[in-house]
């Protein structure tokens, strides 16, 4: 058994015991109130769901099993500029430990060995439209993998359920593995008349990806490895992992629940934010005719898109309440190695003049930005201004993420997730009687 596979098996092995013997023993325990609020307010705060990966705390952001990114950054192995490897991140998220460069490079080499795609994929992915929408694209090329499943396979075989998470665990190294060859795929039949490059194994995870899309810029290499592991898991609740989570539970495969997960991904109040911003950005500097707004310039196309009843890509979050870290990690990159960019200098002063803006509209919980301000301006600096593709890149790192957690899933033994629906007669009653 490979390492990162036994080292997992031993901590969930345990842990699962450990918290079967505690919820047997607490099961009545209060963890939460719901209010009327919540119920009609798309859920939030519920605590109602296990997510071993990360979580996300309203003010500080995002921690990876305790680590936040800037002590991410300090402690994953890196690449040769300091910026960590998502590979890193993977196994810390499944084993709660940070790997040696060792286990790191060895982890490459495993995804590398499982990263063959069957040629009947881009048969498939060749039979849509170029104009079909990158992610729509990923999704059917997701699906398109799905026969591949070992876990459909033993299922059907009558695996005990004790197995289950070691069928999940293969399904989710072998997609995760093969997506960025499909998303590179995805990527060059769109753009550029199907040029596609072939992998280089001598590379790690997210140079080989970036080489794929046609990128060997060292630079870009470093933004790769940061984007792709400060993407890969926000906690679980929200849409494209929670979506993950609960088509999980009902024990379809890794390939269908992540293609499910990504048609989450795909909604521009999640995932698809960071096209809609660069969209934005670049109708704001057409409409003025200027590629250096000024603050008043900007704060008067923010007041416009707000008058057509629009909301400002990029700003705003339903847990976050402060800057988003994964935006002051990606500004960190700008500053360290982007110099006279207008774009990025643009996204700065955006990031000056929205949140007083929203903070006076009196209804919006977080004015700040949230991880899709600031990447698309990276993007386009290294020549990648195809922002109808942005969702697949942040697709591609979610997949660490949600598929790891769902590893998880299966290793704790969760069930089919089926929370409560009412009826707003239901609601009025309650009101009635309040
Ligand atoms: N611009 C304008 N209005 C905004 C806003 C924004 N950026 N963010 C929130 N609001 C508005 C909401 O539309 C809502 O208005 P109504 O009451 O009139 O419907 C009100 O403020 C309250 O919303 P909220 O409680 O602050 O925010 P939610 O938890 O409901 O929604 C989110 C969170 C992210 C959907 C919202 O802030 C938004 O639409 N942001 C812009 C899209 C975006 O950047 N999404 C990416 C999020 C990160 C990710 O998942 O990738």
């Amino acid at each position: 058994m490979e390492a990162l596979k036994q080292k997992f098996a031993e901590k969930a092995l345990s842990l699962y015991q450990e918290l079967r013997s505690a919820t047997k023993a607490n099961g009545t325990l209060k963890v939460d109130e719901v209010t009327l609020s919540q119920v009609v307010g798309g859920a939030r705060g519920i605590k109602m769901m296990l997510w071993e990966t990360s979580q996300l705390d309203p003010n500080k952001g995002i921690r990876f099993r305790g680590y936040s990114i800037p002590e991410i950054k300090e402690a994953l192995p890196s690449g040769p500029q300091g910026e960590p490897k998502p590979e890193g991140l993977f196994w810390l998220m499944l084993t709660g430990e940070i790997p040696t460069p060792e286990e790191v490079d060895a982890l490459t080499q495993e995804w590398h060995s499982r990263a063959d795609v069957p040629g009947a994929v881009f048969t498939v992915l060749d039979s849509l439209p170029t104009d079909a929408h990158p992610m729509t694209q990923l999704t059917i090329g997701v699906m398109a993998m799905q026969s591949d499943s070992i876990f459909s396979r033993r299922y059907a075989e009558g695996m005990p359920k004790s197995d289950y998470w070691d069928a999940v665990y293969e399904d989710s190294m072998n997609l995760i593995a093969r997506l960025p060859r499909v998303a590179a795929y995805i990527y060059r039949r769109t753009f550029k008349e199907g040029k596609h490059i072939e992998p280089d194994t001598s590379l790690d995870y997210s140079a080989n990806y970036a080489h794929m899309l046609g990128s060997d810029d060292e630079d870009f290499r470093s933004l790769m490895r940061l984007y792709l592991t400060i993407h890969a898991d926000h906690e679980g609740g929200n849409a494209s992992a929670h979506t993950v989570h609960l088509v999980g539970s009902t024990l379809s495969d890794p390939y269908l629940a992540f293609s499910a997960g990504m048609n989450a991904l795909a909604g521009p109040l999640h995932g698809l934010a960071n096209q809609e911003v660069i969209k934005w950005i670049f109708e704001m500097i057409d409409s003025l005719g200027t590629k250096t707004p000024t603050e008043q310039q900007i704060a008067d196309y923010v007041q416009q898109t707000l008058d057509e009843g629009k909301v400002i890509p990029g700003y705003g979050h339903a847990v976050l309440r402060e800057p988003d870290p994964r935006f002051t990690a990606q500004r960190r990159f700008a500053e360290q190695y982007i110099h006279d960019s207008d774009l990025i200098s643009t996204v700065w002063k955006i990031f000056d003049v929205v949140p007083p803006m929203l903070q006076a509209l009196g209804k919006v919980k977080n004015p700040w930005p949230n991880v899709d301000a600031h990447s698309g301006a990276l993007l386009v600096h290294y020549g990648f201004s195809e922002f109808s593709y942005y969702t697949v890149l942040f697709g591609v790192s979610r997949a660490l993420g949600v598929l790891a957690a769902g590893i998880w899933s299966r290793a704790l033994g969760m069930p089919l997730e089926r929370p409560k629906s009412v009826t707003t007669d239901w609601v009025m009653n309650q009101v009635k009687n309040n």
